[in-house]
């Protein structure tokens, strides 16, 4: 494919990926090469990236995207965020923690005894999530592992490392450690004191669009590439990714990335470091570009896939579990009303049987639970939509603006029913789509970046490409 010269390597909640891609007069064109797992590992009681298949398998992808794309110039990586594995003199210690781990709390706990919440979030402007880099950092100085560590490398970061040999903190994704300011976008050194982080534990940041390192020599040989591939930052963040390939034209648009999680709100020029932001618990992400996300993470997908596995798990012969699609369908013709529940309790974070947590939120809050799965199913997209628009409020509450189309990009843009129940809970319009809009958002950076694109372009000249590459699907309150 001579047109298909970047490749984006996603490495999402249950599968990673490599695809392909290209644009070629002003239109993205992708090629999906390699799908992989990305399933969290269990060793005794606590939950690890499978770091070492990972990177296998991520390799052979990104052979394989050689070999059907001879040209490729550029890699672009992207993940989740807060996660990291720890390093001495280049070498990894130990295996990266997994965010749903059960450690955080007590990270919390001691991070707060030495900064309280409030002034936590006047330097980094982060909703609090039990999960940020910084209390999983005060696990490991606790334990004596950042005694031993002289570096942390962000997952993507890691990986980058990995392919090039070059250590960098990319900057989307270092916003969500808990350790950059909100208003500068540097390292808050004081802060690491504070909490007795070594300054030089993260390295230097780098922004989306700037070079990383070419692939090493070993690895060039051992890909099978015959030119110089360059590894080049880009959204290493995925819902900074995600949000660069929201269509928005306009201030009057809101995106939602629904996938795993829901990433509900807003793209701003300024962070806002407001008392009733903290409050409500908004978050100021930092985008491609040196735009703010504000936003608010609220459970996603996740609640409904759990469940998923949780009714497979119970399936007997006799009781066969049914499948996603029978569910939505008779979750969509059930008229009565079903359970509105919290889906961002913290209760369904960590793996399990959501279905009996579900019915238990209700029994606590005087709510009648959901019985059968398409009940259960229902009121899962019920309780989203709600929470999205409960969210949206909010956000144009606390930034002044208004909002008149909700953007749904990611796997929950495909959820017809969760569209629909988003512009009937909210009232306003909804687009849906694109579906892939990480890996997109991951491409047009690179793109840019590569020239295949004017390096002048602006997001609103990216999200340009994307409307005219993929199409919206129209959702109209009813
Ligand atoms: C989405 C996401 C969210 C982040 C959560 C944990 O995949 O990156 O933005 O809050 O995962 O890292």
């Amino acid at each position: 494919s001579p047109d298909l010269t970047l490749a984006a390597v996603d490495l999402g909640a249950t599968s990673g990926r490599v695809i392909l891609g290209g644009v070629t007069d002003g239109v993205l064109r992708m090629k999906p090469v390699a799908r992989f797992a990305n399933v969290p590992q269990l060793l005794g009681e606590s939950m690890h990236w499978n770091i070492q298949s990972l990177f296998a398998d991520l390799s052979t992808g990104l052979r394989e995207a050689i070999l059907s794309s001879p040209g490729l110039t550029s890699i672009g990586i992207d993940s989740w965020a807060v996660d990291y594995g720890l390093l001495r003199d280049g070498v990894l210690l130990g295996i990266p923690h997994h965010y749903r781990d059960g450690r955080n709390l007590r990270g919390v706990e001691l991070v707060h005894e030495h900064v309280a919440p409030d002034e936590l979030f006047a330097h980094n402007g982060l909703q609090h999530l039990d999960f940020n880099t910084v209390f999983q950092f005060a696990v490991e100085a606790e334990s004596g592992f950042l005694d031993l560590a002289d570096r942390a490398l962000l997952i993507p970061d890691l990986i980058a490392f990995w392919l090039t040999g070059q250590m960098s903190t990319e900057l989307t994704n270092a916003s969500t450690t808990g350790l950059l300011s909100v208003r500068d976008g540097d390292w808050e050194l004081a802060l690491m004191e504070r909490l007795g982080l070594p300054s030089d534990l993260l390295p230097g940041l780098v922004s989306p669009g700037e070079p990383i390192g070419e692939l090493s020599a070993p690895v060039t040989a051992r890909l099978g590439a015959s030119e110089p591939i360059q590894v080049t930052a880009v959204g290493s963040h995925d819902t900074a990714s995600a949000v660069v390939a929201v269509p928005m034209e306009g201030q009057n648009c809101a995106f939602i990335s629904s996938g795993t999680w829901s990433l509900v709100g807003l793209e701003i020029d300024a962070p806002v470091v407001t008392e009733e932001a903290r409050q409500a618990n908004f978050t100021n992400e930092g985008g491609v570009d040196g735009t703010i996300r504000f936003l608010k993470n609220v459970s996603g997908l996740w609640l409904l896939s759990e469940s998923m596995r949780q009714w497979e798990h119970d399936a007997t012969d006799a009781q066969r579990s049914s499948d996603l699609e029978t569910l939505l369908a008779e979750a969509a013709a059930i008229e009565a009303p079903v359970a509105v529940f919290d889906p961002s309790d913290d209760r369904f974070t960590p793996p399990g049987d959501m279905p009996t947590r579900i019915r238990d939120w209700c029994r606590e809050h005087g709510v009648e639970p959901p019985h059968t799965r398409a009940e259960v199913v229902r009121s899962i997209l019920e309780s989203l939509a709600a929470a999205y628009a409960k969210t949206l409020a909010a956000a144009e509450k606390l930034t002044g603006r208004s909002v008149e189309t909700i953007h749904i990009v990611g796997g929950g843009s495909q959820n017809t029913l969760l569209c629909q129940l988003t512009a009937n809970h909210s009232g306003l319009r909804v687009l849906a789509g694109p579906v892939e809009a990480t890996a997109i958002g991951n491409l047009l950076v690179q793109a840019r970046a590569a020239g295949q694109v004017d390096e002048n372009s602006s997001l609103s000249d990216l999200r340009q490409i994307v409307r005219a590459s993929f199409p919206v699907t129209e959702y109209l309150p009813g």
